[in-house]
């Protein structure tokens, strides 16, 4: 087992620190979430699970609020940006903070440094050490600022999600490779919550196996991206509680070509249980997909505690 898989196996003590720590209470008209690469994309998710817990929220790539926050968002008047990074250095989420400052936002930083530059420069910080032999791929980090922004959400997170992720990576890490074999694209299906929960699974695959992999909104899939389902593709379908059925025929339709599917919270060539309801599903789902990246790289002898044209921080 590399330091990559130890992580990923390691992380759940973490886990249950940030379950019962204090976070700051926020309360705005729009919470805009800001981040680059795995933190945009939990930006992604957290912003959902604002939403469905009546609290309106965009995401926004760091890089984007930094260049052109009128892009995205014509009113800044009671919003409050929330920047994501582990590392809480990365250019573009640092600029973003301090543009906002500058503009008389108000700022949250969540993240796994909490004397960071972006730590700094906000007004409140929701904190959670990561372990500390996490590398330049994000599995624990990403996790950890998942849940936390998901309890400001309002969101209860159950000790029987720890559980839950301990079972999912244990499945995934031992099965994975019973429908990978020969596979060599690969799509992650998921909406709502989810859809950032497959754009960070696609980025897994890619950051540490060096394939080919997209995220797809699930029913977007058949309009288009579907005709490149064929033998050599695997899909990932993410599983919503209130869309499975349509969720299983499409499944059912990439299975026809020919593609294998993992199922998480559902069915598919390979099918792994989600333990718990509701939005804490996506932590499960996170870390399962985080363990599929590690053995798709095993699979192609890649190792990817040295991710290739990667660093830890990417600072301009
Ligand atoms: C963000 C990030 C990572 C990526 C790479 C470079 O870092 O883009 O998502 O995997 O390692 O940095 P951070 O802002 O969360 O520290």
């Amino acid at each position: 087992m590399n330091t990559t898989e130890r992580v990923i196996v390691e992380q759940f003590p973490f886990w249950e620190k940030a379950i019962g720590m204090a976070l700051p209470k926020v309360e705005a008209d729009i919470f805009v979430f800001v981040g680059c690469g795995t933190s945009h994309y939990v930006a992604m998710s957290l912003a959902s699970a604002f939403n469905q817990n009546g609290k309106r929220a965009i995401a926004v790539a760091g890089s984007e609020w930094a260049l052109r926050h009128e892009a995205y968002l014509p009113n800044i008047a009671g919003a409050m940006v929330v920047g994501i990074s582990r590392s809480g250095e990365s250019t573009e989420v640092v600029q973003a903070v301090k543009t906002s400052r500058a503009l008389g936002i108000r700022t949250l930083a969540i993240t796994c440094e909490k004397d960071s530059s972006m730590a700094k420069a906000a007004d409140l910080v929701a904190f959670a050490p990561t372990h500390p032999d996490e590398g330049i791929v994000m599995s624990s980090s990403a996790s950890l600022m998942l849940l936390m922004g998901l309890r400001m959400a309002g969101v209860k997170v159950e000790p029987a999600v720890v559980a839950g992720a301990r079972a999912a990576v244990a499945a995934m890490g031992e099965k994975a490779l019973t429908v990978t074999a020969g596979r060599n694209k690969f799509v992650v299906l998921g909406g709502g919550i989810y859809f950032g929960i497959a754009s960070e699974g696609a980025l897994k695959l890619q950051e540490m196996s060096i394939s080919v992999s997209q995220p797809f909104y699930t029913m977007e899939y058949r309009h288009g991206p579907i005709s490149l389902a064929d033998e050599h593709l695997l899909a990932v379908m993410l599983y919503s509680e209130d869309q499975s059925e349509a969720e299983e025929k499409l499944v059912g339709e990439i299975r026809a070509k020919g593609a294998k599917v993992i199922g998480l919270g559902g069915p598919g060539d390979l099918s792994l249980p989600i333990a718990t309801r509701g939005l804490q599903r996506s932590l499960e789902m996170m870390a399962a997909m985080q363990i599929l990246g590690e053995r798709v790289a095993n699979s192609k002898n890649i190792d990817s505690t040295q991710p290739r044209h990667l660093s830890k921080v990417v600072v301009l």
